[in-house]
């Protein structure tokens, strides 16, 4: 019987999201060094946040006849299609910090976040900061569609739900960049009295959150202060903006999504073991208590 196969005999391919965020270059890297440590082939392929370049990447994988495919779906619908190919050809789909609205049968398991909790977390956090006073909150969604701005939406009005002295009253999506986070969060800022109405941001990502602090600071605010500002992901460039007490509080999300993905991978291809179908990674809140330089110099240079 040949020895049980080592992840050094695999070939995956990867279909990445894009470099969208900090965090995603984050992940994008640390999947590169587990794969290197596993002496895994790793096939990537940056879809730019096109779906439709996922696809063309999976059909190529399909083609090639890797042994398993990684993919970070850049949106929830749309992949009953592919994913049956991949079924029919008998190679292992593993979701990665997304998921899909397709049957389970068509994929592996999903190793992601909870992110009806991460909004949850967010929430609390401003409940607790702003106790009963009056606090009209503007929110930068995530990528239109994606599971993390669905579920981090949900769990954010879940928190609130309860405390009618706190509203969101501006909603739209920043895309998960700072670019866009900044053009929209100035538009909120003209919207609201130059700001003065504006009391709290949750932004989906803390990159959106860093732009949208460029723009608090320019119409004249103090992010921080003037603006509560939380949001979700622990990248390093929120801590230095917590330092200088521009940001409040973020809610940690592990960019190492693909280390329990290959130990799935290794042990199915190993005996046969099949994974839970969703692999919840932990998610943490950090705030202005606890040294954010200190977690700044931790985390730079981890990829970000
Ligand atoms: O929060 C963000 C990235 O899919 C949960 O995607 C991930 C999100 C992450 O653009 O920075």
């Amino acid at each position: 019987m040949a020895g049980a196969a080592s992840a050094a005999d695999l070939t995956v391919g990867f279909s990445q999201i894009g470099s969208e965020s900090g965090w995603r270059a984050a992940e994008t890297s640390v999947t590169k060094q587990e794969a290197e440590k596993r002496k895994v082939d790793l096939k990537f392929a940056d879809a730019q946040q096109k779906q439709e370049n996922q696809i063309k990447a999976l059909r190529g994988f399909i083609a090639q006849g890797v042994d398993a495919i990684f993919i970070a779906p850049v949106v929830e619908t749309g992949w009953d299609t592919v994913l049956q190919e991949a079924k029919d050809a008998e190679i292992p789909v593993i979701l990665l910090d997304r998921g899909v609205k397709a049957s389970p049968d068509l994929y592996m398991t999903v190793v992601a976040s909870d992110q009806v909790h991460e909004g949850k977390v967010a929430g609390d956090w401003l409940v607790k900061d702003v106790g009963d006073k009056t606090c009209n909150v503007v929110e930068l969604q995530g990528t239109t569609g994606s599971s993390p701005a669905i579920n981090r939406k949900k769990g954010f009005e879940d928190a609130i739900a309860s405390h009618a002295n706190i509203k969101i009253t501006r909603s739209q999506t920043g895309d998960f960049t700072r670019a866009k986070g900044k053009e929209v969060m100035e538009g909120f800022l003209k919207a609201e009295n130059g700001g003065k109405n504006i009391c709290a941001l949750y932004a989906h990502n803390d990159d959106m959150a860093v732009g949208a602090i460029q723009a608090i600071k320019e119409a004249g605010l103090k992010p921080g202060t003037d603006i509560k500002v939380v949001s979700i992901d622990a990248v390093p460039d929120i801590f230095q903006a917590m330092a200088a007490g521009e940001a409040n509080a973020t809610v940690e999300l592990t960019p190492n999504m693909a280390g329990p993905a290959f130990d799935a991978l290794e042990k199915f291809k190993a005996d046969g073991t099949l994974p839970p179908k969703q692999i919840i990674t932990e998610s943490k809140l950090y705030t202005q208590a606890d040294d954010p330089m200190k977690v700044y110099e931790e985390k730079k240079g981890l990829g970000y």
